[in-house]
């Protein structure tokens, strides 16, 4: 076995340490970098630090089998990715800092013919940006490496499972950066390969993510017509399905995670003018949660109106979606939150089905919940949640669709 690192995969996260993975079950070598110690330590022990199916076993074999390994910092490889997070800073701008600090941190070991691609979602022209720091430092270099932008795309909980098979989006600084990138993926990924250029694979990510926000905004707008004109969304929905070029998504009670709720701002800051409809659907789909937190402000004090005593109040769901433990970003949080703000001596269960502690919730499971409150608000369409026996006497706010 040659134990040349071929492959420096920077940031083990979410994304990285798959991909890490999946390149070294390839038996090709895999020197994995992560700012955080712990991780590295952990990766090293053959072992993960983060959620997800079928992770535990690709990341114990490869290490097990010497093909992958992991420090805090990078060494010479012929392959360079970078999988590092692109937060915000101020008021919804994206920060590029990390994947500007770990490409920094390549340029010394930078050679001709190398391949560097980032996978980080990223403003458009980040990729640019990358190639002119690198060059300003490795003028020797110029015009002699190979620079790409490839998103990764894949859903939370089956990562193993997407990132061999779903299609890719590959987008070079120039043709040969777009062919050296497309044959390393090549190895690994079963999906098709589509070629552009840079700047239109970063745009790529964030459309992806945006016109789904938009589409759900779009369900999100009718839910509020509706409930002021007495009309069921959701049978509506289903109606306006029946047409078959007519395909709309699902209202909610706001949108979450940290992609979707967050890809959007990043065509947004740069393209404030341009980007309307982008724009407005975020504040339509962030004005659903606090419409939301509202409903049951009313419904509380209608119950104390007509009951002459304080509710009990079962809040269904905390996750950002249904059947899952993550709560990034997650409207259902909000609203909980929220509403505990403007509790008022009423009795609360708070319930989350998919996670057993929380450091700031008293979680109650959820078959006690729904017996013992008056008002029972459903958040999140989880699965136990479907079909349970609620007695009619009870006051239903149901934002996801689960009754219906
Ligand atoms: N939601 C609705 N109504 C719907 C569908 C979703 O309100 O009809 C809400 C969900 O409850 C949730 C949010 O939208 O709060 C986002 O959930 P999601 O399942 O649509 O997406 P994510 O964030 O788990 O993953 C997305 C995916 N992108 C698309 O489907 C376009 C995934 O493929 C991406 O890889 C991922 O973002 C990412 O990393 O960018």
């Amino acid at each position: 076995m040659n134990n040349k690192p071929s492959v420096v995969m920077i940031g083990l996260g979410y994304i990285g340490l798959p991909t890490a993975a999946l390149i070294a079950q390839n038996k090709t070598y895999v020197h994995g970098v992560d700012i955080n110690p712990k991780v590295v330590e952990t990766v090293n022990a053959g072992k993960i630090h983060i959620v997800e199916p079928e992770l535990d076993e690709a990341v114990a074999n490869a290490v097990k089998n010497g093909y992958l390994s992991a420090s805090t910092t990078p060494v010479v490889a012929d392959t360079y990715l970078i999988v590092v997070p692109t937060p915000f800073k101020g008021k919804n701008e994206p920060d590029i800092s990390f994947v500007e600090a770990a490409t920094r941190g390549i340029i010394p070991l930078l050679k001709e013919d190398d391949l560097y691609i980032i996978e980080s979602t990223s403003p458009i022209g980040t990729t640019e940006k990358m190639m002119e720091i690198i060059y300003s430092e490795r003028s020797d270099l110029e015009g002699k490496l190979n620079i790409a932008y490839c998103p990764e795309r894949v859903l939370p909980g089956n990562v193993m499972y997407e990132l061999v098979h779903n299609d890719r989006v590959i987008g070079g600084i120039d043709e040969k950066s777009t062919i050296k990138a497309l044959n390393f993926y090549r190895e690994f990924i079963k999906g098709e390969l589509h070629k552009t250029n840079a700047r239109t694979a970063e745009m790529c990510k964030l459309v992806e993510n945006s016109s789904r926000d938009v589409q759900i905004a779009f369900a999100n707008e009718l839910s509020l017509i509706c409930d002021k004109a007495d009309i069921n969304v959701w049978e509506l929905i289903e109606l306006a399905n029946k047409h078959p070029r007519v395909n709309i998504l699902q209202p909610g009670c706001g949108v979450g995670g940290h992609c979707i709720a967050v890809d959007p701002y990043f065509i947004v800051a740069d393209y404030p003018m341009e980007s309307q409809i982008i724009g407005k659907a975020r504040e339509i789909n962030n004005y659903k949660s606090f419409w939301c937190a509202e409903k049951v402000k009313t419904a509380k004090l209608e119950f104390e109106l007509k009951k002459g005593r304080k509710p009990n109040i079962a809040l269904m769901g905390l996750a950002f979606k249904p059947n899952i433990d993550d709560l990034r970003e997650s409207p259902a949080k909000y609203i909980v939150q929220k509403v505990l703000q403007n509790a008022n001596n009423e009795e609360y269960y708070i319930v989350e089905p998919n996670i057993s502690e929380h450091k700031v919730f008293k979680l109650t499971n959820y078959l006690e919940a729904i017996k013992k409150a008056d008002i029972i608000v459903f958040l999140v369409a989880h699965k136990e949640f479907i079909n349970l026996n609620v007695s009619k006497d009870k006051v239903i706010l149901d934002f996801c669709g689960i009754i219906n």
